[in-house]
């Protein structure tokens, strides 16, 4: 009878759980670091200059996390009383605690995600309020690529083009969460500020699929990264001598976004993998580092979380995103044999749709 401690566990619950590589160790070791709040740290100026240059807008901000980064960008540009134009599966919407609502009096109003994380631009004109006074303020709609709750799906240029074309035709401005944008470029052979360009401000995170242990950055015109210094203040997220991080954050954009695509043909094999242990899934669906596994409820309208602790049994760790579903995440701390040493397990304890 083997225990979880016999064997080593394969981390799949997200890519967030890298741990920062040798190279960033040392460059936070030899950071050259300031007082940031007085502007003085060299080190996050350099991660800030480069961020606005690979996403083509005039500016960027560093900030804590990603949810940090969206709050920031969101209350930025709105008014207590406006209303926000997002996704339902948006992760501003499922994962990040309400705050742009308690903290940011924004009332969020929800359009259908398709299938690509996007949603019909045709929808967008109706949601949008008339001028009246009985009305909140429609001034703001979100987007997200790669989409997480979508399964790690890539919007593409084209369809970030036409909805964000019909949001600033109508006034509003757009943000996007590209806390995987990184992803999203490998995946669709873009650059980031392709995919960037038709949002007025973007958020991406350094600490996912880039592997550095802290931090994301905010990007957009000079008017707005000066308001979002200020909200930042606003919501204790100054930071001071956090070039410690942004030295790391360099080190990501330097040399981990070229392995993506590896942790995409992970991601690939392990859904196949899964498609013939009997799981429903299409692999050919799975377009970056994220798999997500619609469960059967025929027998259980709840199976995802004795799914996971059988996972957890034989040192297979997943998420839950909802009691119906499954989540697996590749990442630079996994390799192919990795994945398929996860398979194997899996097959080994004969764990399968209906274990
Ligand atoms: N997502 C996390 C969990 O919160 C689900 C994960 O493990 O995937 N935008 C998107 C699209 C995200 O996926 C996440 C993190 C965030 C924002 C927030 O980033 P952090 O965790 O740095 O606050």
């Amino acid at each position: 009878m083997t225990t979880p401690t016999d064997f080593p566990p394969i981390d799949l619950r997200s890519d967030t759980v890298t741990k920062p590589t040798p190279a960033m160790r040392q460059a936070m070791f030899e950071a050259d670091v300031g007082d940031d709040v007085f502007g003085e740290d060299p080190t996050i100026a350099r991660l800030e200059a480069r961020a606005a240059d690979l996403t083509g807008k005039d500016a960027a901000l560093f900030v804590s996390s990603g949810t940090m980064a969206n709050l920031v960008s969101l209350l930025s540009q709105t008014t207590a009383g406006d209303e926000l134009l997002v996704g339902d599966r948006a992760h501003i919407v499922r994962a990040e605690a309400g705050g742009v609502s308690r903290l940011g009096g924004v009332l969020a109003t929800t359009l259908p995600n398709d299938a690509d994380g996007g949603f019909d631009p045709a929808l967008i004109p109706a949601a949008v309020r008339p001028n009246d006074m009985h009305q909140p303020r429609t001034t703001l709609l979100a987007l997200e690529n790669t989409h997480n709750f979508c399964g790690g799906a890539v919007l593409s240029l084209q369809r970030t083009q036409e909805i964000a074309d019909t949001a600033h035709e109508l006034g509003l401005r757009v943000h996007l969460d590209g806390a995987r944008i990184f992803n999203a470029a490998a995946a669709a052979g873009h650059s980031v500020a392709d995919l960037t360009t038709p949002a007025d401000t973007i958020a991406f995170c350094l600490s996912k699929g880039l592997g550095a242990p802290v931090g994301s950055l905010i990007c957009g015109d000079d008017a707005f990264i000066h308001q979002a210094r200020r909200t930042r203040k606003l919501v204790g997220g100054g930071m001071r001598q956090a070039g410690i991080l942004a030295a790391a954050g360099l080190i990501a954009l330097d040399e981990m976004v070229n392995r993506l695509a590896d942790d995409h043909a992970n991601a690939r094999q392990l859904a196949r993998g899964l498609a013939e242990l009997g799981f429903q899934i299409n692999p050919e669906h799975v377009e970056t580092n994220i798999v997500i596994v619609q469960l059967d409820t025929s027998h259980d309208p709840a199976p995802s979380p004795t799914l996971q602790a059988q996972l957890r049994e034989i040192g297979v760790l997943v998420t839950t995103p909802d009691r119906t579903k499954i989540r697996l995440v590749t990442h630079a701390d996994l390799s192919a044999d990795d994945c398929a040493e996860a398979l194997q397990r899996m097959a080994a304890a004969e764990i399968g749709p209906s274990a």
